[in-house]
């Protein structure tokens, strides 16, 4: 889950958000104080290793059957390969979904976009899991695991990585969110894997490090109509929508879209490039194949191929996750692209991102999200980024760190 839908930064969100976020770390946490997570009592104990917080137990010992569910409701694998199954998380999930504070926006994750999200290489079916009413059969609930490899430091680590958690609005704070999260982590432990990956907007025994949504206008005037940004001070229409004016084209010889046969030299690019990251994805080709090939109106990638050389010198990505508007007259969509994996080694990571922003613009992105992680601190103001209302914190499950990380440190995009 990449999951804070986030506006332009108000001095009062930011007052706000820092004091909820010391509430919280002061917070009993009934669930999360029985997982094996870095507590947050804890933190700063320089005595605690770093790596596995429990060890494997034999798989023997694993629970067979799936926890307890109030009486009403009931497991259910969803088949997303069926239409209808994915038509019902679809909608669970575009109705139901993460909201930015104001509750202006929703994440509307595309049909096509949640097939590729769950079907990565190796993915297992019975980690994509609902909760149905067991008289209406409505579906009422949904969490789902993909296996990744991920690095921290120097090792490789068999992970899940953990998204979409959806409680229907109707039966919010009823304690189904941890059952849920009890049952992944049991059919994970399944399949042998005892570590994972999340992100969410809300502060939760222990960050491994806390990003920051940045923004980049597109269509200025949209975002501004919808409430999404503001005009700035002493700022007009016509000198903000020039102010975000952009190219008709890339500018860099040899920038393309990223074909098949490029996969050999994108992972050797992208390896190299995520090596020096203290925790990142260990891609391999067929992880590249499923992750970064072009996919229409789910996941875009470019390259640089020198024009002379014929080399694959730069790479740039980003995912389409558009947002429903709620409540506006005129507008029910905002089409929103979100930064993925970029490599820069011949061309500076700041021209880069410009030809990255110009396709997205040409192909009708409102605005286009980045995360400070990886090198992205460093081009964002220049190219006229402006900070988000809110964060996204990043977490690993059975796997303490010594201490937090920065988020340049950070080699991972969750989706
Ligand atoms: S993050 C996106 C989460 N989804 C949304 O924000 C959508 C809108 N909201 C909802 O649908 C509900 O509010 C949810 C909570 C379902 C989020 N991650 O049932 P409750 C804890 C983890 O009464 P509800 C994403 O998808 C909360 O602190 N825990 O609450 C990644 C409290 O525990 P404690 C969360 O509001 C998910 C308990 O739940 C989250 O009805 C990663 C309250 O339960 C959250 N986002 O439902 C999941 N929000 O008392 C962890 C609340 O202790 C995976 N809570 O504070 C862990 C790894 C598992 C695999 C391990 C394998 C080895």
């Amino acid at each position: 889950e990449g999951n804070s839908l986030n506006k332009d930064d108000s001095s009062l969100e930011t007052i706000v958000r820092k004091f909820q976020d010391t509430v919280s770390l002061g917070k009993k946490h009934k669930f999360w104080e029985t997982q094996p997570v870095g507590q947050f009592k804890d933190a700063g104990d320089t005595s605690l290793p770093e790596g596995p917080i429990e060890p494997p137990t034999p798989l023997s010992e694993v629970k067979q059957e799936p926890y307890n569910l109030p009486s009403q409701y009931e497991w259910t694998t969803c088949d997303m390969d069926s239409e209808e199954t994915c038509n019902e998380v679809y909608n669970l999930l575009k109705n139901n979904y993460v909201e930015d504070d104001e509750n202006m926006f929703r994440f509307n994750y595309s049909k096509e976009f949640l097939r590729w999200a769950l079907r990565p290489p190796g993915f297992y079916h019975s980690w994509h899991i609902g909760v149905r009413a067991k008289t209406s059969k409505k579906l009422v609930a949904f969490i789902t695991g993909v296996p990744a490899r991920i690095r921290v430091r120097d090792e490789v680590v068999k992970m899940a990585e953990i998204n979409f958690l959806c409680v229907h609005k109707k039966l919010r704070t009823k304690r189904l969110a941890p059952v849920m999260i009890k049952e992944v982590t049991r059919r994970v432990h399944l399949e042998n894997i005892w570590q994972a990956a999340y992100t969410a907007g809300v502060i939760l025994p222990t960050p491994i490090t806390t990003c920051q949504y940045w923004h980049r206008s597109l269509n200025p005037k949209k975002l501004i109509d919808v409430g999404f940004s503001r005009l700035g001070a002493r700022m007009t229409m016509n000198r903000t929508i020039k102010l975000f004016k952009l190219p008709d084209s890339p500018a860099t010889p040899g920038f393309r879209k990223m074909e098949l046969c490029d996969v050999p030299a994108v992972t050797r690019l992208l390896r190299n490039y995520l090596s020096q990251f203290v925790v990142a994805p260990d891609f391999d080709e067929s992880d590249v194949e499923h992750w970064l090939l072009p996919t229409e109106d789910v996941v875009d990638s470019y390259l640089v191929e020198s024009p002379e050389t014929h080399e694959i010198t730069d790479f740039c990505s980003f995912y389409t996750l558009p947002s429903s508007i709620l409540g506006n007259q005129n507008y029910s969509s905002l089409k929103a692209a979100y930064s993925y994996y970029n490599v820069s080694t011949k061309t500076p990571l700041l021209q880069l991102m410009n030809d990255t922003l110009i396709v997205a613009k040409l192909k009708n992105f409102d605005v286009f999200n980045a995360l400070d992680v990886m090198h992205n601190e460093s081009v964002l103001k220049e190219l006229k980024f402006g900070p988000g209302d809110g964060q996204l914190h990043y977490y690993l499950y059975n796997y303490r760190m010594q201490s937090a990380l920065k988020p340049s440190e950070l080699g991972l995009v969750l989706l």
